[in-house]
């Protein structure tokens, strides 16, 4: 054999292993940009050597992730997957806070190439009733008093997922995005409950001590009672899973829902202070 074929061999071979695992796409949280995943990005290549990792930043970062709406940001992140022919046979995805509906957002729309295992870190899955909530003095002032105006609706990304217990008609008619990705009106789009429910597993997490996510259940998918901030509802006892409207029911009857909690600060969640949570709960989902 001759020299350059042998050497052609062991560049085959050097691609082999490092296609061994799924690719994995980060996604950031409001308010912050691709730099303050980098770390995760790190350990994940530690890890997992050879990995192909794509860190994804909504526009510019930081201002972008608040001012564009949640669907331009779902249409973003669209954009950088259905582009990367690495990403051609799917991936796992990982969305932090705001970040975990965009990944969301995507899966139920489009997941064309489609999401092996989604792990969402502290999203506001049914919503954020609260503030402070993205540190902003003036903007946590709008989004406790008028998040449902159309303006605020249209130019504020965590507007679209404000849900006030004490005023259900007016998220149900006005959220731009949440009530609509958890096909919570009338109208269902079944494509949502099919295209979620096909994940091979989807990993959801909350910290018990986040005073960012509120109420912080809302990562496991709980949320307040009808007109009260005493009571969580938890997932198991909404109508969004007893009539299964995006099919979360499915999957857990399927055993492919999976739940673990923390005690992380919200911010945390990307830094090491919490890299024994992402070794031990998330880490495993990505080998495959
Ligand atoms: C359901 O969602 C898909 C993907 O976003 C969209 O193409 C379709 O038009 C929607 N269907 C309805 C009835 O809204
Ligand atoms: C809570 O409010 C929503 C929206 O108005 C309504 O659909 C639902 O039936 C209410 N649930 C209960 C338990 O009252
Ligand atoms: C995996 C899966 O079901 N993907 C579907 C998601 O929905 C789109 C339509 O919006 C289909 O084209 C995909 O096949």
């Amino acid at each position: 054999m001759r020299f350059t074929n042998i050497l052609l061999i062991i560049a085959m071979v050097i691609a082999a292993v490092a296609a061994q695992y799924k690719p994995v796409v980060l996604m950031h949280g409001v308010n912050s940009g691709a730099k303050d995943m980098n770390l995760v990005k790190e350990w994940i290549q530690q890890a997992l050597p050879g990995i192909y990792v794509v860190n994804v930043e909504i526009g510019n970062g930081k201002l972008d992730s608040i001012f564009m709406t949640m669907d331009e940001q779902v249409e973003a992140y669209t954009k950088v997957v259905t582009s990367d022919p690495q990403l051609a046979n799917g991936f796992n995805a990982i969305g932090f806070s705001q970040g975990s509906l965009v990944t969301r957002g995507y899966i139920q729309r489009v997941n064309n190439p489609p999401v092996h295992n989604y792990v969402s870190w502290a999203g506001p899955q049914m919503g954020q009733f609260g503030t402070p909530f993205i540190n902003i003095k003036w903007l946590d002032r709008i989004l406790g008093s008028v998040p449902y105006e159309k303006w605020a609706q249209h130019h504020i990304s965590s507007a679209q997922y404000w849900k006030d217990p004490y005023h259900l008609e007016k998220y149900l008619s006005r959220s731009a995005f949440l009530a609509d990705i958890n096909n919570e009106r009338d109208q269902k789009n079944q494509t949502y409950a099919d295209n979620l429910s096909s994940l091979n597993a989807f990993v959801l997490s909350y910290s018990t001590v986040d005073k960012t996510i509120v109420p912080k259940e809302s990562g496991w998918f709980g949320f307040y009672a009808n007109n009260t901030q005493s009571t969580i509802v938890p997932l198991q006892e909404s109508q969004l899973y007893l009539q299964d409207f995006i099919g979360l029911r499915a999957l857990d009857e399927a055993g492919r829902l999976h739940f673990y909690s923390t005690d992380c600060k919200h911010g945390d969640y990307n830094g090491n202070a919490c890299k024994n949570y992402f070794t031990l709960y998330t880490l495993p989902w990505l080998q495959n």
